[in-house]
Protein backbone atom coordinates (compact mmCIF):
# COMPACT_ATOMS: atom_id res chain seq x y z
CA UNK A 1 0.00 0.00 0.00
CA UNK A 2 1.36 3.49 -0.80
CA UNK A 3 2.41 5.74 2.29
CA UNK A 4 0.14 8.56 2.58
CA UNK A 5 2.57 11.51 2.84
CA UNK A 6 1.19 14.63 5.46
CA UNK A 7 3.48 17.17 4.01
CA UNK A 8 2.05 17.02 0.32
CA UNK A 9 5.32 16.59 -1.01
CA UNK A 10 3.96 13.29 -3.25
CA UNK A 11 2.96 15.55 -6.22
CA UNK A 12 4.08 18.55 -5.39
CA UNK A 13 6.55 20.85 -7.84
CA UNK A 14 8.22 24.10 -7.86
CA UNK A 15 9.18 25.86 -11.05
CA UNK A 16 12.68 24.59 -10.17
CA UNK A 17 11.74 21.02 -8.87
CA UNK A 18 9.78 20.86 -12.42
CA UNK A 19 12.66 22.16 -14.55
CA UNK A 20 15.12 19.76 -12.94
CA UNK A 21 12.74 17.09 -13.38
CA UNK A 22 12.45 18.04 -17.43
CA UNK A 23 15.86 17.75 -17.69
CA UNK A 24 16.00 14.30 -16.52
CA UNK A 25 14.41 13.61 -19.80
CA UNK A 26 17.46 14.47 -21.88
CA UNK A 27 19.95 12.02 -20.02
CA UNK A 28 22.73 14.32 -21.78
CA UNK A 29 21.83 17.43 -20.86
CA UNK A 30 24.29 19.08 -18.60
CA UNK A 31 21.49 21.38 -17.17
CA UNK A 32 22.54 24.48 -18.94
CA UNK A 33 19.48 25.00 -20.59
CA UNK A 34 17.74 24.65 -17.01
CA UNK A 35 19.89 27.08 -15.14
CA UNK A 36 18.43 29.73 -17.56
CA UNK A 37 14.74 28.79 -16.81
CA UNK A 38 15.82 29.05 -13.03
CA UNK A 39 17.09 32.11 -13.80
CA UNK A 40 14.21 33.71 -15.38
CA UNK A 41 11.98 32.63 -12.46
CA UNK A 42 14.02 34.05 -10.56
CA UNK A 43 14.36 37.69 -12.53
CA UNK A 44 10.68 37.19 -12.33
CA UNK A 45 10.42 37.08 -8.91
CA UNK A 46 12.16 40.43 -8.45
CA UNK A 47 9.80 42.16 -11.01
CA UNK A 48 6.59 40.91 -9.35
CA UNK A 49 7.61 42.30 -5.94
CA UNK A 50 8.46 45.71 -8.02
CA UNK A 51 5.14 44.97 -9.30
CA UNK A 52 3.13 44.63 -6.24
CA UNK A 53 5.25 47.85 -4.57
CA UNK A 54 4.23 49.97 -8.28
CA UNK A 55 1.40 51.98 -5.89
CA UNK A 56 3.90 52.95 -4.50
CA UNK A 57 6.28 56.10 -5.32
CA UNK A 58 9.46 54.00 -5.35
CA UNK A 59 8.47 52.86 -8.62
CA UNK A 60 5.37 54.77 -9.93
CA UNK A 61 5.55 57.35 -12.27
CA UNK A 62 7.71 58.80 -15.01
CA UNK A 63 11.80 58.06 -15.92
CA UNK A 64 13.71 61.74 -15.06
CA UNK A 65 12.25 61.85 -11.64
CA UNK A 66 13.60 61.66 -7.97
CA UNK A 67 12.33 59.70 -5.00
CA UNK A 68 11.96 60.22 -1.86
CA UNK A 69 15.74 59.07 -1.17
CA UNK A 70 17.13 61.23 -3.17
CA UNK A 71 17.31 58.04 -6.22
CA UNK A 72 16.48 58.57 -9.94
CA UNK A 73 13.04 57.11 -10.43
CA UNK A 74 12.40 54.24 -12.71
CA UNK A 75 9.58 53.41 -14.61
CA UNK A 76 8.14 50.14 -14.02
CA UNK A 77 9.16 48.86 -17.36
CA UNK A 78 12.81 50.30 -17.30
CA UNK A 79 13.18 48.88 -14.43
CA UNK A 80 12.37 45.28 -15.57
CA UNK A 81 14.77 45.17 -18.45
CA UNK A 82 17.30 46.77 -15.83
CA UNK A 83 16.39 43.52 -13.80
CA UNK A 84 15.90 40.84 -17.17
CA UNK A 85 19.34 42.03 -18.21
CA UNK A 86 21.48 42.15 -14.74
CA UNK A 87 19.98 38.58 -14.50
CA UNK A 88 21.33 37.20 -17.57
CA UNK A 89 25.07 39.31 -17.65
CA UNK A 90 27.04 36.98 -15.71
CA UNK A 91 25.36 33.27 -17.51
CA UNK A 92 28.23 32.00 -20.12
CA UNK A 93 25.25 30.00 -21.54
CA UNK A 94 23.87 33.50 -22.95
CA UNK A 95 25.45 34.35 -25.95
CA UNK A 96 23.51 37.89 -26.21
CA UNK A 97 20.11 39.56 -25.32
CA UNK A 98 17.50 41.43 -27.11
CA UNK A 99 14.83 43.40 -25.47
CA UNK A 100 11.42 45.73 -26.77
CA UNK A 101 12.75 47.82 -24.91
CA UNK A 102 16.22 48.45 -26.34
CA UNK A 103 16.73 49.29 -29.96
CA UNK A 104 19.78 46.97 -30.93
CA UNK A 105 20.97 43.40 -29.84
CA UNK A 106 23.79 42.97 -26.78
CA UNK A 107 26.12 40.78 -27.57
CA UNK A 108 28.38 39.39 -24.86
CA UNK A 109 32.20 39.41 -25.66
CA UNK A 110 32.82 36.28 -26.89
CA UNK A 111 35.15 35.08 -24.44
CA UNK A 112 32.89 34.82 -21.54
CA UNK A 113 30.32 32.74 -23.93
CA UNK A 114 30.56 29.05 -23.04
CA UNK A 115 29.95 26.45 -26.32
CA UNK A 116 26.49 25.99 -25.48
CA UNK A 117 24.62 29.05 -25.69
CA UNK A 118 21.77 30.74 -26.36
CA UNK A 119 20.03 34.48 -27.43
CA UNK A 120 17.28 35.69 -25.17
CA UNK A 121 14.66 38.04 -26.48
CA UNK A 122 11.96 39.52 -24.20
CA UNK A 123 9.21 41.93 -23.41
CA UNK A 124 9.98 43.26 -20.09
CA UNK A 125 6.71 44.79 -19.24
CA UNK A 126 3.57 43.99 -21.33
CA UNK A 127 0.89 46.42 -21.10
CA UNK A 128 3.13 49.02 -19.51
CA UNK A 129 0.50 51.62 -20.14
CA UNK A 130 -1.92 50.05 -17.88
CA UNK A 131 0.34 50.20 -15.16
CA UNK A 132 -0.48 53.53 -13.29
CA UNK A 133 -3.97 52.12 -13.86
CA UNK A 134 -3.19 48.73 -11.76
CA UNK A 135 -4.08 46.40 -14.59
CA UNK A 136 -2.90 43.08 -15.33
CA UNK A 137 0.49 43.27 -16.78
CA UNK A 138 3.22 41.11 -18.15
CA UNK A 139 6.61 39.69 -18.75
CA UNK A 140 7.43 37.56 -22.16
CA UNK A 141 10.08 35.68 -23.32
CA UNK A 142 11.89 33.71 -26.08
CA UNK A 143 14.68 31.42 -26.32
CA UNK A 144 16.83 30.57 -29.06
CA UNK A 145 19.49 28.80 -29.50
CA UNK A 146 22.56 30.42 -30.94
CA UNK A 147 23.10 29.84 -34.83
CA UNK A 148 25.87 31.94 -35.70
CA UNK A 149 28.68 29.43 -34.15
CA UNK A 150 30.48 29.72 -31.08
CA UNK A 151 31.78 33.11 -29.57
CA UNK A 152 29.99 35.91 -29.39
CA UNK A 153 26.00 36.43 -31.47
CA UNK A 154 25.37 38.35 -34.20
CA UNK A 155 21.54 39.70 -35.25
CA UNK A 156 20.88 36.74 -37.51
CA UNK A 157 20.61 34.66 -34.28
CA UNK A 158 18.01 36.45 -33.41
CA UNK A 159 15.97 36.54 -36.64
CA UNK A 160 15.06 32.64 -36.38
CA UNK A 161 11.23 31.89 -36.96
CA UNK A 162 9.65 31.11 -33.97
CA UNK A 163 8.78 27.81 -34.42
CA UNK A 164 12.65 27.51 -33.72
CA UNK A 165 12.67 28.54 -30.28
CA UNK A 166 13.97 26.30 -27.43
CA UNK A 167 11.55 27.93 -24.98
CA UNK A 168 9.08 30.47 -24.79
CA UNK A 169 6.55 31.77 -21.83
CA UNK A 170 5.18 34.46 -19.80
CA UNK A 171 4.51 35.73 -16.14
CA UNK A 172 1.23 37.40 -15.43
CA UNK A 173 1.22 39.97 -12.60
CA UNK A 174 -2.58 40.10 -11.96
CA UNK A 175 -4.33 39.13 -8.90
CA UNK A 176 -1.44 36.17 -8.32
CA UNK A 177 1.56 35.86 -10.11
CA UNK A 178 1.93 33.32 -12.72
CA UNK A 179 4.70 31.68 -14.76
CA UNK A 180 3.88 29.95 -17.94
CA UNK A 181 6.10 27.74 -20.31
CA UNK A 182 6.40 25.80 -22.56
CA UNK A 183 9.72 24.02 -23.98
CA UNK A 184 8.15 22.19 -26.67
CA UNK A 185 7.06 19.23 -23.81
CA UNK A 186 3.40 21.30 -23.22
CA UNK A 187 2.70 23.83 -21.45
CA UNK A 188 3.02 24.56 -17.79
CA UNK A 189 1.73 26.85 -15.26
CA UNK A 190 2.66 27.29 -11.94
CA UNK A 191 1.49 29.91 -9.41
CA UNK A 192 3.95 32.34 -6.74
CA UNK A 193 2.69 31.18 -3.47
CA UNK A 194 3.77 34.32 -1.67
CA UNK A 195 3.76 32.50 1.77
CA UNK A 196 6.99 30.25 0.61
CA UNK A 197 8.23 32.51 -2.06
CA UNK A 198 8.18 29.92 -4.52
CA UNK A 199 6.57 29.13 -8.09
CA UNK A 200 4.24 26.25 -7.48
CA UNK A 201 3.12 23.95 -10.30
CA UNK A 202 -0.99 24.66 -10.33
CA UNK A 203 -1.84 24.02 -14.10
CA UNK A 204 0.17 20.84 -15.70
CA UNK A 205 -0.05 20.04 -19.35
CA UNK A 206 -2.38 23.20 -20.16
CA UNK A 207 -4.84 23.16 -23.23
CA UNK A 208 -6.94 25.70 -24.79
CA UNK A 209 -10.98 24.56 -24.01
CA UNK A 210 -11.95 23.81 -27.14
CA UNK A 211 -15.43 26.32 -27.17
CA UNK A 212 -14.64 30.21 -28.12
CA UNK A 213 -15.78 32.14 -24.89
CA UNK A 214 -14.19 35.28 -25.49
CA UNK A 215 -13.42 37.63 -28.31
CA UNK A 216 -10.45 40.18 -27.82
CA UNK A 217 -9.76 42.98 -30.02
CA UNK A 218 -9.65 46.56 -29.65
CA UNK A 219 -12.96 47.37 -31.07
CA UNK A 220 -12.27 50.95 -31.64
CA UNK A 221 -10.07 49.74 -34.61
CA UNK A 222 -13.20 48.03 -36.20
CA UNK A 223 -14.10 50.65 -38.77
CA UNK A 224 -10.31 50.37 -39.96
CA UNK A 225 -9.94 46.20 -40.30
CA UNK A 226 -11.07 44.44 -43.74
CA UNK A 227 -14.45 43.56 -44.62
CA UNK A 228 -12.82 39.56 -44.07
CA UNK A 229 -11.74 40.60 -40.19
CA UNK A 230 -14.79 42.65 -39.69
CA UNK A 231 -17.00 39.80 -40.72
CA UNK A 232 -14.97 37.32 -38.29
CA UNK A 233 -15.09 39.77 -35.57
CA UNK A 234 -19.05 39.55 -35.76
CA UNK A 235 -19.44 36.05 -35.91
CA UNK A 236 -17.45 35.81 -32.62
CA UNK A 237 -19.48 38.38 -31.16
CA UNK A 238 -22.76 38.02 -32.83
CA UNK A 239 -22.85 34.23 -34.31
CA UNK A 240 -25.56 32.05 -33.74
CA UNK A 241 -25.36 28.36 -33.22
CA UNK A 242 -23.61 26.66 -29.87
CA UNK A 243 -20.36 27.84 -30.51
CA UNK A 244 -20.75 31.40 -30.20
CA UNK A 245 -23.84 32.21 -28.53
CA UNK A 246 -22.08 32.13 -25.00
CA UNK A 247 -19.51 34.50 -26.35
CA UNK A 248 -18.30 37.32 -24.91
CA UNK A 249 -15.75 40.33 -25.46
CA UNK A 250 -13.01 40.85 -23.23
CA UNK A 251 -10.14 43.29 -23.89
CA UNK A 252 -7.52 44.31 -21.33
CA UNK A 253 -5.32 45.91 -23.36
CA UNK A 254 -2.33 44.03 -22.33
CA UNK A 255 -1.85 40.74 -24.37
CA UNK A 256 -0.12 38.88 -22.12
CA UNK A 257 -3.13 39.28 -20.08
CA UNK A 258 -5.73 38.58 -22.35
CA UNK A 259 -4.09 35.76 -23.92
CA UNK A 260 -3.52 34.19 -20.92
CA UNK A 261 -7.52 34.44 -20.17
CA UNK A 262 -8.54 33.19 -23.24
CA UNK A 263 -5.68 30.11 -22.79
CA UNK A 264 -7.68 29.83 -19.68
CA UNK A 265 -11.29 29.80 -20.92
CA UNK A 266 -10.93 29.52 -25.04
CA UNK A 267 -11.11 32.26 -27.32
CA UNK A 268 -9.42 34.48 -29.90
CA UNK A 269 -7.26 37.45 -29.52
CA UNK A 270 -6.54 39.52 -32.55
CA UNK A 271 -4.49 42.39 -33.74
CA UNK A 272 -5.06 42.55 -37.14
CA UNK A 273 -3.84 44.78 -39.95
CA UNK A 274 -5.44 48.29 -40.01
CA UNK A 275 -5.64 51.34 -42.56
CA UNK A 276 -3.12 52.99 -39.58
CA UNK A 277 -0.99 50.09 -38.66
CA UNK A 278 -0.83 48.32 -41.88
CA UNK A 279 1.51 46.12 -41.23
CA UNK A 280 0.42 45.41 -37.70
CA UNK A 281 0.79 46.65 -34.43
CA UNK A 282 2.38 43.60 -32.15
CA UNK A 283 5.89 42.82 -32.00
CA UNK A 284 6.77 39.91 -33.89
CA UNK A 285 9.69 38.54 -31.80
CA UNK A 286 8.49 39.66 -28.35
CA UNK A 287 5.05 39.14 -27.92
CA UNK A 288 3.97 36.85 -31.01
CA UNK A 289 6.11 34.70 -31.84
CA UNK A 290 6.62 33.42 -28.20
CA UNK A 291 2.49 33.51 -27.50
CA UNK A 292 2.24 31.35 -30.74
CA UNK A 293 4.56 28.66 -29.58
CA UNK A 294 2.84 28.73 -26.40
CA UNK A 295 -0.81 28.61 -27.95
CA UNK A 296 0.47 25.48 -30.53
CA UNK A 297 2.18 23.55 -27.73
CA UNK A 298 -1.67 23.81 -26.00
CA UNK A 299 -3.54 23.11 -28.86
CA UNK A 300 -4.55 26.53 -30.70
CA UNK A 301 -2.79 28.54 -33.67
CA UNK A 302 -1.43 31.37 -34.58
CA UNK A 303 -1.55 33.39 -38.10
CA UNK A 304 -0.86 36.60 -39.70
CA UNK A 305 -4.19 35.70 -41.41
CA UNK A 306 -1.53 34.44 -44.47
CA UNK A 307 1.03 32.47 -42.87
CA UNK A 308 1.56 30.53 -39.47
CA UNK A 309 3.14 33.12 -37.03
CA UNK A 310 5.59 30.31 -36.15
CA UNK A 311 6.95 30.42 -39.89
CA UNK A 312 7.37 34.17 -40.20
CA UNK A 313 11.08 34.79 -40.74
CA UNK A 314 11.72 37.76 -39.24
CA UNK A 315 13.56 40.69 -41.39
CA UNK A 316 13.74 42.88 -38.37
CA UNK A 317 14.45 42.97 -34.74
CA UNK A 318 11.70 45.13 -33.80
CA UNK A 319 9.86 43.49 -36.53
CA UNK A 320 5.71 44.38 -35.99
CA UNK A 321 2.63 41.62 -37.63
CA UNK A 322 -0.55 40.90 -37.42
CA UNK A 323 -1.56 38.42 -35.52
CA UNK A 324 -5.30 36.50 -34.65
CA UNK A 325 -4.44 34.06 -32.10
CA UNK A 326 -6.50 31.17 -30.01
CA UNK A 327 -8.32 28.11 -30.86
CA UNK A 328 -7.33 26.47 -33.93
CA UNK A 329 -10.95 26.25 -35.68
CA UNK A 330 -11.40 29.76 -35.27
CA UNK A 331 -7.45 30.95 -36.33
CA UNK A 332 -8.45 28.64 -39.45
CA UNK A 333 -11.83 29.92 -40.28
CA UNK A 334 -10.30 33.58 -40.32
CA UNK A 335 -7.56 32.62 -42.76
CA UNK A 336 -10.34 30.87 -45.08
CA UNK A 337 -12.65 34.00 -44.75
CA UNK A 338 -9.61 35.99 -45.65
CA UNK A 339 -7.93 34.10 -47.94
CA UNK A 340 -11.97 34.24 -49.74
CA UNK A 341 -11.73 38.04 -49.12
CA UNK A 342 -8.69 38.37 -51.51
CA UNK A 343 -9.78 36.18 -54.28
CA UNK A 344 -12.70 38.15 -54.53
CA UNK A 345 -10.81 42.00 -54.70
P1 LIG B 1 1.96 48.77 -24.08
O1 LIG B 1 3.01 47.86 -23.51
O2 LIG B 1 2.52 50.02 -24.69
O3 LIG B 1 0.86 49.05 -23.11
O4 LIG B 1 1.31 47.99 -25.32
C1 LIG B 1 0.66 46.79 -25.09
C2 LIG B 1 0.49 46.05 -26.37
O5 LIG B 1 1.73 45.87 -27.01
C3 LIG B 1 -0.20 44.71 -26.16
O6 LIG B 1 0.15 44.08 -24.97
C4 LIG B 1 -1.65 45.06 -26.24
O7 LIG B 1 -2.47 44.00 -26.63
C5 LIG B 1 -1.68 46.17 -27.25
O8 LIG B 1 -0.37 46.77 -27.24
C6 LIG B 1 -2.69 47.20 -26.95
O9 LIG B 1 -2.75 48.11 -27.98
P2 LIG B 1 -4.00 49.12 -28.12
O10 LIG B 1 -3.87 50.09 -26.99
O11 LIG B 1 -3.79 49.75 -29.45
O12 LIG B 1 -5.25 48.32 -28.04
Amino acid sequence: MKEQDPSGFQDFHTLESYIAKEQHLHPNSRGVFSDLLRRIGLACKIIESKVRRAGLREVLGTEGKVNIQGEEQMKLDVLANHILKSAFQWMPAVAGLASEEDEGVLCRPSHMVGNEAYCILFDPMDGSSNIDANVTIGTIFSIHRRISGVGGCEEADFLQPGRYQVAAGYVVYGSSTMVVYTTGQGVHGFTLDPEIGEFVLSHRNLKIPDRCKCFSANDSNYNMWDEATRKFADMLRYGKGERYQNSTSRYIGSMVADFHRNLLYGGVFMYPADSNNQKGKLRLQYECAPLALIAEQAGGLATTGFERILDVVPTELHQRIPIVIGNKKEVEIYEQMLAKYEEQN
